[in-house]
């Protein structure tokens, strides 16, 4: 008897007759459901992600794979490779591309700056703002007036504690010591004046 010859033995796709009984059997893509007549896809991504390198994508009867933005599937149509971006028009960058595994980079040369897009050099601005810092300086510096004032008032202490001096450095006008006697000696071109005070 051939179960086969009639409605196909119940089976869903391919009937076998076999010796005394019969068997059901699916295509490539399926597999016999638990009833053992009906044929059920194969979802194939199951076992080892299909054979694919990156994404395995499941359809009634068979499979496909596909590769992540950035690459792109090998002549087995299972693994996939990494797309050379700048080999196509330099990748969209304006001066230098970079290749690099699932993108690319663009860069600039010296003087120039990567724009927002990220492909676009920009020059920089080479002018310069020059700024210049004018500084007054008063024909009688206070600063200078209060040194020179110093100066003399050092200059008559100098002259109180070692009553030596040349004439040259004068006595200052503000000083408030009183010359009790001034004894003058010269000696070539050198005047020593002696002065005691009260
Ligand atoms: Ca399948
Ligand atoms: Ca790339």
């Amino acid at each position: 008897m051939d179960e086969c010859l009639t409605l196909n033995g119940g089976c869903s796709q391919t009937c076998t007759n076999t010796g005394g009984t019969y068997n059901c059997s699916c295509s490539e893509g399926f597999a016999l459901d638990g009833d053992g007549h009906t044929c059920a896809d194969f979802d194939e991504c199951l076992i080892r992600n299909g054979g694919c390198g990156q994404i395995c994508n499941n359809a009634v009867g068979y499979y496909s794979c596909s590769c992540w933005e950035g690459f792109s599937l090998d002549g087995f149509l299972h693994n996939c490779n990494d797309v050379d971006e700048c080999f196509t028009k330099n990748g969209g960058c304006s001066q230098f591309c970079t290749n690099t595994v699932g993108s690319y980079i663009c860069s600039c040369s010296e003087g120039f700056v990567m724009g927002w897009d990220g492909h676009s050099c920009i020059e920089l601005s080479t002018t310069k703002s020059t700024t210049t810092q004018q500084t007054t300086v008063p024909t009688t510096s206070p600063v200078a007036s209060s040194s020179r004032f110093q100066t003399a008032q050092q200059t008559s202490t100098a002259l109180m504690d070692t009553s030596t001096m040349s004439t040259t450095d004068v006595m200052p006008t503000s000083s408030t010591a009183t010359v009790k006697t001034t004894t003058r000696y010269v000696f070539g071109e050198t005047c020593f004046v002696f002065v005691s005070f009260i």
